[in-house]
């Protein structure tokens, strides 16, 4: 009997898929399809998956050529598949062709021609409407934001705003945008969805503005420096059905997300300590060391550091209490932030003119989580316990600069099939803005005492 093996995602199941497998299976007598998980493609780069596994295996089962079905999760697993399986022939479409020689060594290795003008690329086009993107301000994170959002689908990024029109215009030049202005009224009837990233100081009036017109906002954070205008935004973005989003691509990042669940799971039992750090060197005449009224280290970094003890310790701390260095024109250089849960505390450091080591480190009743520098792009984690033969090392992807993950999600939940609102909640994003409204109260009280 010769066994053929196949693999694929087999999203938005269409007839590339059907003849593909029906091809693969009249090159044996038995075929085996493996199904990626979204785990799995998660991994390797494909962010816009729509159908579940559970879905994506119904399909194939539908079509009649598959003997057996078994689920795809890692790196590696068709060197072991092939071997354990004893499949004689390994197949799948053209453009792979070269990927798989390696799978040689353990059998025949058979690419056959993709069928032309379908792809699941194609029908999530046809089926979700593209989202035409604004950027708003054109700084150091707007220029990075260009070249990932390349990476997820169903996404333009067509034009600019920035009052200081050359900035627009140098920046739409760069980028090759097809449109840049001055104007916000004309920017967002060119827009259905903006990515606020201009001072800190703009992002509520913009967001407001931008929500008030129908568009839908992805803002750098932090979104807003009170309680009670990030409440209004997001009731907002409520009553008006749009998608508002604070830009934290830690949040998004999949090895962060492996972190939250794996403390969650009880492994280093009850959490009574987060101490988060970011800081990096920064030259005096960056707008976080000169604007006086925003800028400074807890206001740059400080969503970073308060993400994980919200996310892990939740949002009600009894207390949050501040300590800080300050510049000669008042801005904080250095903040340490102390909260206090009933069972727990917790720090956040920052720092423009003080380094530090950038970790995460979690402290449970049987062990600790230590995330290496730089946590917040989390590539990996350890699991340690008293007994250190039980430790564990978890090493995840993370991608380019990361804004990819961040991005693909808000695309994903303005049109609707993405479930990923629980990675940074209203509630969650509000909880930061009165956590930077006492932070600023606070860095206040230290400038006029001063
Ligand atoms: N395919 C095809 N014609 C198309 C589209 C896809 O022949 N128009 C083939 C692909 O080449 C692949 C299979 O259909 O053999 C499944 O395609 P995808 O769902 O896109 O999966 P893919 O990312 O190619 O996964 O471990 C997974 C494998 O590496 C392949």
């Amino acid at each position: 009997m010769k066994k053929v093996i196949t693999y694929g995602s087999f999203d938005l199941f269409h007839k590339g898929h059907y003849r593909l497998l029906q091809r693969a299976k009249a090159l044996g007598d038995y075929l085996i399809v493996g199904v990626t998980t979204e785990h799995f493609d998660e991994e390797r780069g494909k962010l816009n998956l729509i159908d579940p596994i559970i879905k994506r295996i119904e399909n194939v089962k539908a079509t009649g050529f598959a003997d057996e079905i078994i689920v795809e999760d890692h790196v590696g697993q068709k060197v072991e598949d092939i071997q354990k399986y004893q499949a004689d022939i390994f197949t799948v479409g053209s453009d792979w062709t070269g990927k798989f020689d390696y799978l040689k060594e353990y059998c025949e290795v058979i690419y056959l021609p993709r069928t032309e003008g379908i792809s699941s690329t194609m029908l999530r086009a046809e089926a979700y409407e593209l989202v035409h993107m604004g950027i708003m301000g054109s700084g150091r994170i707007a220029g990075r934001f260009v070249p990932e959002s390349r990476f997820v689908s169903g996404l333009s990024i067509d034009g600019v705003f920035n009052p200081r029109i050359k900035s627009a215009e140098r920046f739409a030049e760069e980028h090759k945008l097809d449109f840049f202005t001055d104007d916000e009224e004309e920017f967002y009837s060119k827009v259905n969805a903006v990515n606020i990233a201009s001072p800190h100081v703009t992002h509520y009036a913009y967001a407001k503005n931008a929500l008030e017109h129908g568009v839908h906002v992805l803002c750098e954070k932090p979104l807003c420096l009170t309680k009670a205008q990030a409440e209004e935004l997001y009731a907002l973005a409520k009553a008006k059905k749009l998608v508002l989003m604070e830009a934290i691509k830690t949040a998004h990042a999949p090895g962060f997300i492996r972190l939250l669940s794996t403390v969650k799971s009880g492994t280093i039992g009850e959490v009574r300590d987060v101490e988060a750090c970011f800081t990096r060197l920064t030259p005096d005449h960056l707008r976080e060391l000169t604007d006086t009224e925003c800028g400074g280290s807890f206001t740059e970094f400080g969503s970073y550091a308060i993400l994980p003890i919200l996310k892990i310790l939740g949002l009600h701390y009894e207390d949050v209490e501040f300590k800080m260095f300050l510049a000669e024109n008042g801005v904080d250089v250095y903040t340490k932030a102390y909260f206090t849960y009933p069972n727990a505390i917790a720090t956040a450091k920052t720092g423009l003119k003080v380094k530090s080591e950038g970790q995460l480190l979690i402290s449970g009743t049987k062990g600790y989580i230590l995330v290496p520098s730089p946590w917040w792009l989390t590539h990996e984690f350890e699991v340690c316990y008293e007994n250190r033969e039980q430790n564990q090392k978890i090493a995840t992807r993370f991608l380019g600069g990361g804004l990819r993950y961040e991005l693909s999600d808000f695309i994903s939940t303005i049109n609707g099939y993405g479930k990923s609102e629980f990675k940074l909640t209203a509630s969650e994003s509000i909880a930061m803005a009165e956590i930077m409204e006492k932070f600023l109260a606070a860095r206040k009280q230290m400038q006029e005492a001063k």
